[in-house]
């Protein structure tokens, strides 16, 4: 059985390099509950009917992301939006893609929570005939051609330049990496990344699930478990701001006694950068709802489009300023 391992082969495959557009994002609703359009057909016009399948809420770059998703899928331009926030669990998820099967909707977006289970629903919507556009993170199926178009960050890329400003930095760290929902693309991909340049380095794991309060949890019991540990590689702000209040409890200094490295560069990451208690921060703009929405119109109109879109990210030291991190839009 050949899986399609698209998470394997996206990076060396040719992708379309946009820069975002940071003034999109912005406005609209942050309710987590279902929106927008939802039942009917879109009658007549050229209204767009796309059911969007968020993967929770759990973190900044998420409700950042889901704000960008509903700022430009609106009405004004088009778009007759049902989006469902699956709270982190994947039988939300399919069942939600299943309703917009039911619906007969144009258009199926979704941003998987982890990378395999989607087999079935996704052969379901494939019969349906309805295109596929795969937001964020990726899936590992054997479906063939299970999406027209994917968008979304290089995760391996992102773990890479953590792991070099790590062995630039402090060659000789202990290492604690705290990673991600386990099974997601953001995690596998992160992690990959990561130990190709400084895995000789880590000496304990555990899943914060890209919560900041089991980021925290987490961290607590690292501490005691890897009393050296000097270093930790948080795959989100929201962990890694989990890690500060575990950190500070025991007396430590976040950013000194403990460095911390993390991916995403939301406000509050990026605060805690200008407070010196996060040491480095990869980039993971989630701001990219412009660039969906065009991909939607694209895919709507049977237009051909590029397979993958990668959106561009940038790196922060503690050199960064307070006026930076303020007109932060995310
Ligand atoms: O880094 C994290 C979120 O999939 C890129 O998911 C996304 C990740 C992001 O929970 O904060």
């Amino acid at each position: 059985m050949r899986r399609n391992t698209f998470t394997r082969t996206m990076v060396a495959a040719a992708a379309t390099v946009s820069m975002l557009t940071l003034a999109a994002c912005g406005g609209g609703s942050d309710d987590p509950a279902t929106t927008g359009g939802g039942g009917g057909s879109s009658q007549g016009g050229d209204t767009i009917k796309v059911g969007f399948s968020q993967l929770g809420a759990e973190s900044g770059w998420r409700t950042a992301n889901t704000e960008s998703v509903k700022a430009n899928l609106t009405k004004e331009n088009g778009f007759d939006l049902t989006f469902v926030d699956a709270q982190q669990k994947q039988e939300n998820q399919i069942k939600a893609l299943r309703d917009f099967i039911d619906q007969g909707v144009d258009v199926i977006a979704f941003s998987p929570v982890i990378e395999t289970g989607w087999d079935e629903v996704l052969q379901d919507i494939k019969d349906a005939d309805i295109p596929v556009v795969l937001v964020d993170r990726t899936v590992d199926t054997t479906v063939a051609d299970p999406f027209v178009t994917w968008i979304g960050a290089d995760f391996t890329k992102e773990g890479v330049t953590a792991g070099e400003w790590v062995k630039e930095n402090h060659p000789d760290a202990k290492i604690f990496e705290l990673q991600g929902t386990m099974g997601s693309g953001a995690q596998t991909n992160r992690q990959e990344g990561f130990r190709s340049v400084v895995g000789d380095n880590v000496i304990g794991e555990a899943s914060g699930n890209f919560t900041r309060a089991e980021g925290k949890a987490a961290t607590e019991a690292a501490l005691a478990a890897y009393p050296d540990m000097d270093l930790i590689f948080a795959h989100n702000d929201d962990m890694g701001l989990g890690a500060i209040e575990a950190i500070e409890a025991t007396g430590k200094k976040p950013g000194v006694d403990i460095k911390i490295v993390t991916v995403d560069g939301v406000r509050d990451g990026l605060q805690a950068l200008v407070d010196k208690k996060f040491n480095y921060v990869v980039e993971c703009n989630p701001a990219f709802g412009d660039q969906l929405a065009e991909l939607i119109k694209k895919v709507a109109a049977g237009e051909q489009v590029e397979k993958s879109t990668i959106v561009v990210d940038e790196a922060f030291d503690q050199t960064i300023t307070q006026e930076f991190v303020d007109s932060r839009t995310f």
